[in-house]
């Protein structure tokens, strides 16, 4: 498919350790497609589904030990230590390259070796990047195809170029003593092995538009955040854009598609998904940041999608979607994840493929009891979406107003507050946190910090990412605003006080009215907070003016505690956290104790 003489070597020197059969080209055709789902399916790799119900979708089933991202066994391979952080684990790049070459070696004797050219963005946009994908797994090569832009045209635009992150996975035994997710920025190399999970293999999503492009974008000038991307429509048609980095499992997918609560809707509001899970982002030639979702699908979490918490999600995964680990209802030929309904299938294999009687389900002992494995997910195209922008496909991306960051706070944070400027806006984004809700030790959660939502994200050292966030501040004429929401205030009972889901958007109607300068604010020692009056709760049951105002209250006691907290983190972050936010802690210290 092309003559480009770095990728044909490379491919060639990779062959040559893995040793596959055959080698075939991902050209993007729907041929090419549908011969490799007839492929999984005569395998068993797919199982294909009720083609009235569920139109050109699969389900296939990862082995037991291989359902999540592995954090312990990623690394981040920079020559110098220093140059990975302490956050990340780092292996020298000499050595990892020879340690996991010996589990390369020979993986796909028997198999085919499909190259996957794929590009992260728009192809023919300033914003995209080429990346060629070598797997050993036809289930990798169709999500690859549903999660980016795959095919002909992008090895077309490489043309004679070397300049493409070269990813090599191998699903070899699977063994999880031997599994590595393994990242040379300096060399923009991707090698995962042992695992066939999502997460640790779409070499795309987080291993290249965060970890790799984290690293590029810092050499590069511009910036790649784990961060939703939507546009909020008024009714005069004008669309404002927002992103919002929160933790993996705090509701990105259900903002970025959320529905209005009835009295917006009413009046001609409207939301627009542009990205879930990830974004790119540079300064336009305006001065205003813009903003593209380097993916072309949805790598969702299926259970507590419904109807009514995301039901745009839901929609998308109808047609051209394929399942992973979700629980099988023999019945119908359908899937089912706990959460979807409360009607779970009488005639069902679960998630590790056994028969599964769904009254032995246990809240307590999700993994082994449940239908659908917790972390069971679907891979949907991003066009099949409802509320898909208009501006999904542009090559020069959205023009951001607001940037929010939030984390789960059943206490310390309130429902939002606003920085003061981008130097706070960074720091704000630095202390982000979430809590665990873990009962038995006592009142309050255990936090883990979780800088911009990219703790396990960064592919090189955290102060120096926190660096990169000011220095870019400074090259922005008309910055965003920058935010802190929390959905996840609980009362004494450990209930949640605020509804969520549609509603957030009562919250962002407040951020958008700061950011156009039609609403105050109340200064705190944390940044500015809402009067609790300018939130807008017409036609919402049980919330009153003072559910918002306990909402928004900051209490100083919690506050000072993370403030201890977050001198230890930054002091495992190391030396090179700037002083800057080692000054917004300071004022941030000197405000509560006033
Ligand atoms: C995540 C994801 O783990 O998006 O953050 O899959
Ligand atoms: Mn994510």
């Amino acid at each position: 498919m092309t003559n480009n003489k770095a990728v044909l070597s490379w491919i060639n020197e990779m062959a040559e350790m893995v040793n596959p059969d055959k080698i075939v080209w991902i050209d993007g055709s729907e041929e090419q497609a549908d011969a490799l789902r007839a492929e999984a399916c005569s395998t068993g790799e797919l199982e294909a589904l009720n083609p009235e119900l569920y139109p050109n979708c699969y389900l296939h089933r990862t082995a037991v030990n291989d359902v999540a991202r592995v954090e312990h066994r990623t690394f981040i391979c920079t020559r110098t230590k220093e140059d990975a952080g302490t956050i990340n684990n780092w292996m020298d790049p000499k050595e990892c390259y020879e340690k996991l070459s010996k589990l390369y070696k020979n993986s796909y004797k028997g198999k085919t070796m499909y190259v996957i050219p794929y590009s992260m963005g728009v192809v023919g946009s300033d914003f995209a990047k080429i990346g060629v994908e070598l797997t050993d797994s036809i289930y990798v090569v169709l999500n690859m195809i549903i999660m980016t832009r795959v095919g002909k045209n992008v090895i077309e635009a490489l043309g004679d170029s070397a300049d493409f992150v070269k990813g090599l996975h191998a699903t070899a035994d699977c063994d999880e003593e031997n599994r590595y997710i393994c990242h040379f920025p300096e060399d923009n190399t991707i090698w995962s092995v042992n695992s066939a999970y999502g997460g640790n293999v779409l070499l795309g999503k987080k291993c290249f538009a965060l970890r790799i492009a984290s690293y590029l974008g810092r050499k590069e000038g511009w910036m790649a955040e784990h961060m939703l991307i939507l546009g909020l429509e008024n009714p005069q048609g004008e669309i404002k854009y927002i992103s919002a980095a929160f933790p993996s499992a705090c509701g990105k997918t259900n903002l970025a598609m959320l529905i209005p609560p009835e009295i917006y809707k009413k009046a001609g509001y409207k939301v627009w998904t542009v990205g879930d899970d990830i974004a790119w982002i540079r300064v336009g030639e305006d001065g205003r940041l813009w903003a593209v979702n380097p993916e072309n699908g949805f790598f969702g979490v299926a259970p507590g999608t419904n109807e009514h918490s995301n039901y745009n999600a839901l929609m998308t995964t109808k047609k051209n979607c394929i399942f992973t680990n979700v629980c099988h209802d023999l019945d119908n030929n359908t899937v089912w994840w706990e959460g979807l309904d409360n009607n779970p299938p009488k005639n069902a294999i679960n998630w590790k493929g056994e028969k599964w009687d769904y009254t032995t389900y246990d809240k307590a002992d999700k993994v082994n009891t449940s239908g659908a494995h917790p972390n069971s997910r679907f891979t949907a195209m991003a066009t099949n979406c409802p509320c898909i922008s208009s501006e999904f496909n542009s090559l020069k991306g959205v023009p951001l107003t607001a940037i929010i960051f939030g984390g789960r706070r059943a206490k310390t944070a309130p429902l939002v507050y606003e920085s003061r400027n981008w130097q706070h806006g960074t720091f704000v984004g630095s202390i982000m946190a979430s809590e665990t809700t873990a009962a038995a030790a006592g009142a309050v959660g255990v936090v883990r910090r979780d800088p911009m939502a990219m703790r396990p994200f960064v592919g090189y050292d955290m102060g120096d990412y926190f660096a990169h966030w000011l220095a870019m501040g400074k090259k922005i004429p008309h910055a965003p605003k920058i935010f802190h929401v929390n959905w996840f205030r609980t009362d004494d009972e450990g209930h949640f006080i605020w509804p969520g889901f549609g509603d957030n958007m009562r919250v962002l109607m407040w951020i958008l009215a700061r950011c156009a300068g039609e609403v105050d604010a109340v200064e705190t020692p944390i940044g500015f907070v809402p009067k609790a009056e300018d939130i807008n709760i017409e036609g919402l049951d049980g919330v009153t003016v003072d559910t918002i105002r306990e909402l928004l209250t900051i209490d100083t006691a919690s506050w000072l505690e993370d403030v201890e907290n977050i001198k230890a983190f930054y002091k495992q972050v190391g030396d090179r956290v700037p002083a800057e936010l080692y000054d917004e802690l300071a004022v941030l210290e000197a405000n509560l104790k006033k």
